[in-house]
């Protein structure tokens, strides 16, 4: 049995409930910007001994929320494991980004992707989620999260990070065909993985689409926003007698959000490059927002963190329904004593 929740400011603002304070967690919260996180992740020697480690997971994950008392914690992972469980061999060279030893090139390689077994291939990771689940042992809830089919397909196609997303775009006006049968195993693989999570113990899901904002306004809908429904229509939405809510993030997604609403989900990521007053317009009454402190403002003054947290919060109102955050992940050389200015700030300012 697990601990009944302590805090659940996180869930009830997903649900649009008044809250006596905004709620906040930080995207990468656990990473390298901290250096409790560099330690350990020097002792499991890479990132994917990490990620595999399910005690070590679950303290890399319990750091930030020791340290800055958030309001939600974030399994400790990557969205990049689903595609390393369907063979495509994935690495992190120290001081690189991740790269696939066997990335798609050919329909070929697509129609072999197998649809991994989540509680096979993949049981590290539920492992770490009741890991985490327990040890939290009721202090605030554990999100979930996955990538979307199409940021998943990004670095399978281009074999790793890109700028400029020629291979997968090159498929895309191509061979358009294999591009979605690609997707369709990914919205597959996607929807088992979150509910096996849901049922290992997470209880909120995030989806990060990191790359939807590359595509022009068609293509975001044929390619990434259709598999994002997908995947909300296949989710389990109730564990413990509470509701397990869905949020979606499409950096650069600002001018889709009204449609990213209607997909049933129950909150929104937002970057910086919108105002919530205008995302909160766009996006209409049915779903929570997520954000949008611009990351680079840690790099700022306390100061002036304070200010620019105060004016986040400003321009999203008094209404229900927000989820204080930065609009993408934590930089790493960011100074850790600024984000507590940043929480402190958002708790103070908050406080009804
Ligand atoms: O060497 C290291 O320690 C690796 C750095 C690192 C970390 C800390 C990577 C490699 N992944 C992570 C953890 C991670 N990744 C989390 C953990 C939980 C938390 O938030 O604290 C999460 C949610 C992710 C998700 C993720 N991975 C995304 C989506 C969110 C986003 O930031 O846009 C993406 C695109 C990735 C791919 C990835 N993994 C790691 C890196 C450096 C990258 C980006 C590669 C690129 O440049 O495209």
């Amino acid at each position: 049995m697990n601990a009944p929740l302590e805090n659940d400011l996180y869930l009830r603002a997903l649900n649009r409930e008044a809250v006596e304070r905004t709620p906040v967690w930080v995207m990468r919260q656990a990473g390298r910007y901290l250096p409790e996180y560099k330690r350990v992740r020097a002792q499991a020697g890479n990132f994917m001994n990490l990620c595999s480690n399910p005690e070590l997971a679950c303290e890399v994950t319990l750091q930030p929320i020791d340290r800055f008392n958030l309001d939600a914690a974030i399994l400790f992972s990557d969205i990049l494991t689903i595609p390393d469980a369907m063979g495509l061999e994935l690495a992190f060279e120290t001081g690189e980004g991740p790269k696939f030893g066997k990335p798609i090139k050919t329909r070929a390689d697509v129609d072999a992707l197998p649809v991994p077994d989540p509680n096979d291939s993949l049981q590290y990771v539920m492992d770490a989620v009741s890991t985490i689940r327990r040890e939290l042992n009721g202090r605030v809830p554990l999100i979930g999260f996955s990538g979307s089919p199409w940021t998943l397909a990004t670095y399978m196609v281009e074999g790793g990070g890109s700028k400029d997303f020629s291979k997968v775009k090159g498929l895309l006006f191509s061979d358009p065909k294999t591009l979605h049968v690609l997707l369709e195993k990914n919205a597959q693989a996607v929807t088992h993985y979150l509910n096996a999570q849901v049922e290992a113990g997470a209880q909120a899901l995030m989806i990060f689409d990191t790359w939807g904002g590359v595509l022009s306004p068609t293509n975001y809908q044929a390619f990434s926003l259709h598999y994002m429904q997908l995947i909300v229509d296949g989710l389990t939405r109730q564990a413990d007698g509470r509701k397990v809510p869905v949020t979606l993030f499409t950096k650069n997604g600002g001018q889709w959000l009204d449609l990213m609403a209607k997909t049933g989900c129950d909150g929104l990521g937002v970057d910086w490059t919108m105002d919530l007053a205008d995302a909160r317009k766009r996006a209409g009454d049915t779903v929570a927002l997520q954000g949008n402190l611009d990351p680079s403002v840690l790099y700022g003054s306390p100061e002036s963190i304070r200010q620019e947290v105060k004016k986040v919060l400003h321009s999203y109102g008094d209404a229900p329904g927000h989820v204080f955050n930065l609009g993408h992940g934590i930089h790493q050389f960011v100074n850790p004593e600024h984000l507590t200015v940043m929480v402190e700030a958002v708790r103070e300012f908050s406080t009804k």
